[in-house]
């Protein structure tokens, strides 16, 4: 019997629609976020810091590319992949952040266009957090429109050599690899960069007030000479297309983990808000006792209910192989949204003590407006669920 009900939110006894895999790594997470994060999380937010003593840890539970098949991964499945994230965030929005990115954004681009070498050598590394990977799309002219990017390769004898900007990518500055996506003749490919290459300068960004404790940082291509054999060679296009398709099956995956890790931040600021108004006293009687706090509290336990099933359902199309990516943009963007509304609501019913780091919503919240932004913004999501029911580009 699992003990889910002691810390998550289960009002629809969703846990009677895992298996025992599911509740079991669901619960492995738990522990390790109880016993390993939330001790140590506040003062990492507070100094800017990432625990970099998790990442081999992580890598020992096996939760880096857990959902990838072979390669020594733990080819679970994708409800027990979420559940991994949705503990991992109920930790912070930065360890989530960190997984999502070594396991979505890094791993899966050299599974699915690597080589076999670039699998063999990279795969088992990053799986066992003995080496970091970022990816870099996003520029500093391109942000929601990275099909714009100026970043460019040129193809040389015996390799290429890449220029151009990358920024406000995660892990930037400590990865020993970058996935870093470029224009070849026009044409969008995925390239492996090396920490330490010449000419591949990686610069921290400081000064955050939101995921304080991941690293964030700008990368800087120039005249960066790479051998033929670091370019991804299944990022090819089909003859007549030149878009970012090989790109947004990474972010597919990493926006997959977000809906999830989302719905973690919020139980975990409704945990921190219900017991609060249950134990503060105004007028004489605790706030949970006045009708007005009842409602708040009902709304985040319905938005978090309405969230959670939201994820089965699309963990379920993932594994049968049919989820769609816009189904895949709708669960990003409203279980963002979702908690960033309940961090917003547990913020205000903890009063002053809300925006003090004794409790840890100010710092979901905080978080959450990252998360929102990053893997394309709430309003990228809606215009592209505009387009899907009505075959019009509003971009
Ligand atoms: P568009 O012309 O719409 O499409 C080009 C081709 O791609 C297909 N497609 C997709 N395929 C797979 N998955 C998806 N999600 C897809 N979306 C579109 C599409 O059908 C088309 O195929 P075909 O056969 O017709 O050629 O492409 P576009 O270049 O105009 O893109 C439009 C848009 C807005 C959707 C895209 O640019 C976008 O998603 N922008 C948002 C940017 C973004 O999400 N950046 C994320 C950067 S990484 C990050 O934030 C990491 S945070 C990590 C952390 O710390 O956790
Ligand atoms: P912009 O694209 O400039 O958008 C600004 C505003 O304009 C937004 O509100 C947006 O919704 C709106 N907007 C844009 N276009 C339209 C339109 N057509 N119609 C209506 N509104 C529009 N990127 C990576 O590549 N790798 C990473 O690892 C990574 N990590 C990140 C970590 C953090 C902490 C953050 C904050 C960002 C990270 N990003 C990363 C970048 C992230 O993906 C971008 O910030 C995001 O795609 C939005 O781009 P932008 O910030 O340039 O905003």
């Amino acid at each position: 019997m699992s003990n889910h009900q002691f810390f998550g939110v289960d009002f629809y006894k969703t846990d009677e629609l895992l298996n025992e895999r599911e509740r079991s790594m669901r619960d492995t997470a738990h522990a390790f976020v109880t016993g390993e994060v939330l001790p140590i999380i506040k003062n990492h937010h507070r100094e800017g810091t990432f625990p970099t003593e998790l990442i081999s840890k992580m890598g020992e539970l096996g939760f880096f590319g857990a959902n990838l098949q072979g390669y020594g991964c733990l080819s679970i499945n994708n409800i027990e992949y979420g559940l991994i994230m949705q503990e991992l965030e109920r930790g912070d929005s930065s360890i989530r952040s960190f997984a999502s990115v070594q396991s979505a954004l890094g791993m899966f681009p050299i599974f699915a266009f690597g080589s076999e070498e670039q699998k063999e050598h990279w795969l088992p590394l990053l799986r066992d957090g003995k080496a970091i990977s970022c990816f870099g799309l996003t520029e500093p002219d391109h942000g929601s429109d990275p099909a714009n990017m100026k970043t460019k390769a040129i193809k040389t004898k015996n390799g290429f050599v890449l220029s151009g900007e990358k920024t406000w990518i995660t892990n930037g500055d400590i990865a020993d690899i970058a996935v870093v996506w470029a224009k070849l003749n026009g044409e969008i490919r995925g390239f492996l960069v090396p920490k330490g290459t010449a000419g591949f300068t990686a610069t921290r960004i400081e000064g955050k007030f939101s995921l304080r404790a991941s690293i964030t940082s700008s990368l800087s291509f120039s005249e960066c000479v790479i051998p033929e054999k670091n370019i991804l060679p299944g990022t090819i296009l089909p003859p007549g297309k030149k878009g970012l398709i090989s790109a947004l099956k990474c972010l597919n995956q990493a926006r997959y983990g977000i809906a999830w890790g989302a719905v973690g931040a919020a139980m975990a600021c409704y945990h921190a808000a219900l017991d609060y108004a249950k134990t503060r006293e105004q007028f004489g009687k605790p706030i949970a006792s006045r009708q007005l706090v009842q409602e708040k509290l009902v709304a985040m336990l319905s938005a978090i209910t309405n969230a959670q099933l939201k994820c089965i359902r699309l963990g379920q199309l993932k594994d049968a192989g049919s989820v769609t990516p816009t189904q895949i943009s709708l669960a990003k963007r409203d279980n963002v949204a979702m908690a960033l509304d309940c961090a917003r609501t547990a913020r205000d019913i903890l009063g002053a003590a809300g925006i003090t780091d004794g409790h840890p919503i100010i710092r979901h919240l905080l978080n959450l407006e990252s998360v929102k932004t990053y893997e394309g913004t709430h309003d990228i999501h809606t215009l592209i669920l505009g387009k899907e029911i009505t075959g019009i580009d509003a971009f």
